[in-house]
């Protein structure tokens, strides 16, 4: 099972809005076919192991991350699972967790028992569920999958004095967050972060997986027409949300007519747009990883609602030694791995009290990072 999932981690940037699925066939305790869930459209992991075996896997016990899939509803990309394993004749099925996708859930297993086939599921079923907790996230809840990223310095602050932009972390940091990027369906940012940064938020020199919507909360839309992101609304979306409220319709008009969706969103808390709604908003328009680029206020917000699943702190030696440089965002979340980023560390964190905590397991991203440096 932990090869399956090791396998099925290479699938990460490539296969969502699916899960990660990897499979491993075992005969006599030898391993005779392994496969993954390549790519969004394409096989999936039973079938590409069923189709590496180097003997006949009737008999064979399979080792899967998630539950088989049974359906063929419309939009349905592949034929199902559950047919080939039985057409294959495979004596066993070992499952980590099953499928939240409402159309498999427990039927994918139940069609394997009719068929006559031993089926176990639950076996490192937590760690099976943490690895595809944006897949739940998205499924069950109708949220993104929130990480929360920024970089600390030494003695803990994410700026120069008075919040003045100041690179914190060093190039090899920054090539991982921009790979990031490259693998998240968004980007949130705060409207102070604008105004302060005058960010353009795209993955700057990586291959371009899939379409990155950037969103900005601004409450007052406070956004200047001159902005980088509204210069460049016309190359990628760009989405500000800001608070439902009577008598600025027309400043929306210059916004709009640059291509920049403007979205209303009722008052959360301290008269902000609420983030749960905007959260809701991303999840409807098949977003599954959400990285929110956090300045200290939004970054702390989020956490203290307990909207972040997932916290990556860049440490840096760097000393700002600034007074009234801002404080770093404070995370009471569990460490669960790192990667030395040649100087810089990325540190993981998950929010143990998130709807899709199952298990303090390191995700699928920080195993990419560590190839990433590594090369
Ligand atoms: C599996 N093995 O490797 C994956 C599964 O459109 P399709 O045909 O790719 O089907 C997508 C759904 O299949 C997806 O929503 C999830 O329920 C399941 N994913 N199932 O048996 C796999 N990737
Ligand atoms: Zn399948």
């Amino acid at each position: 099972m932990r090869r399956a999932m090791e396998l099925a981690a290479r699938g990460r940037g490539s296969v969502e809005p699916n899960p990660m699925v990897g499979c491993v066939i075992v005969r006599e305790g030898r391993v005779i076919g392994e496969g993954f869930h390549k790519k969004f459209g394409e096989a999936h992991a039973e079938r590409e192991a069923l189709g590496a075996c180097v003997e006949s896997p009737r008999g064979a016990i399979v080792y899967v991350n998630l539950e088989p899939c049974c359906h063929t509803s419309v939009g349905k990309k592949t034929p199902p699972c559950v047919p080939a394993l039985v057409e294959a004749g495979v004596g066993r099925v070992v499952v980590g967790c099953l499928d939240p996708n409402p159309e498999v859930s427990g039927r994918g297993v139940a069609a394997l028992v009719e068929a006559g086939i031993e089926v176990e599921v639950g076996v490192l079923e937590g760690e099976a569920k943490q690895l595809n907790a944006a897949f739940f996230a998205r499924v069950v809840h109708g949220r993104p999958y929130v990480t929360l990223k920024w970089a600390q310095s030494a003695d803990g602050k994410v700026a120069g004095a008075r919040g003045v932009r100041k690179q914190i972390s060093n190039e090899t940091a920054m090539r991982v967050v921009h790979e990031l990027r490259a693998r998240s369906d968004a980007i949130l940012v705060g409207i102070g972060t604008v105004l302060a940064d005058d960010p353009v938020l795209t993955a700057r020199g990586m291959e371009k997986r899939r379409p990155l919507i950037r969103g900005v909360m601004d409450s007052g839309l406070r956004i200047p027409l001159e902005s980088k992101l509204v210069k460049t609304a016309g190359e990628g979306k760009v989405i500000v949300y800001c608070a439902a409220q009577e008598g600025k319709i027309s400043r929306n008009v210059p916004l709009i007519e640059r291509g920049v969706e403007v979205v209303a969103v009722a008052r959360g808390r301290m008269g902000r747009p609420g983030p749960t709604l905007v959260l809701a908003d991303l999840a409807k328009r098949g977003v599954t990883h959400l990285l929110v680029d956090a300045g200290p206020t939004l970054g702390q917000s989020l956490i203290d609602q307990g909207l972040a699943d997932r916290v990556w702190v860049i440490r840096s030696p760097m000393v700002v030694g600034e007074k009234d440089a801002p404080d770093a965002p404070v995370a009471p979340f569990a460490e669960v791995g790192s990667v030395d980023l040649r100087g810089d560390r990325l540190v993981e964190m998950l929010n143990p009290f998130s709807d899709v905590f199952f298990a303090e397991a390191e995700s699928a991203d920080l195993k990419w990072v560590r190839e990433m440096v590594v090369s």
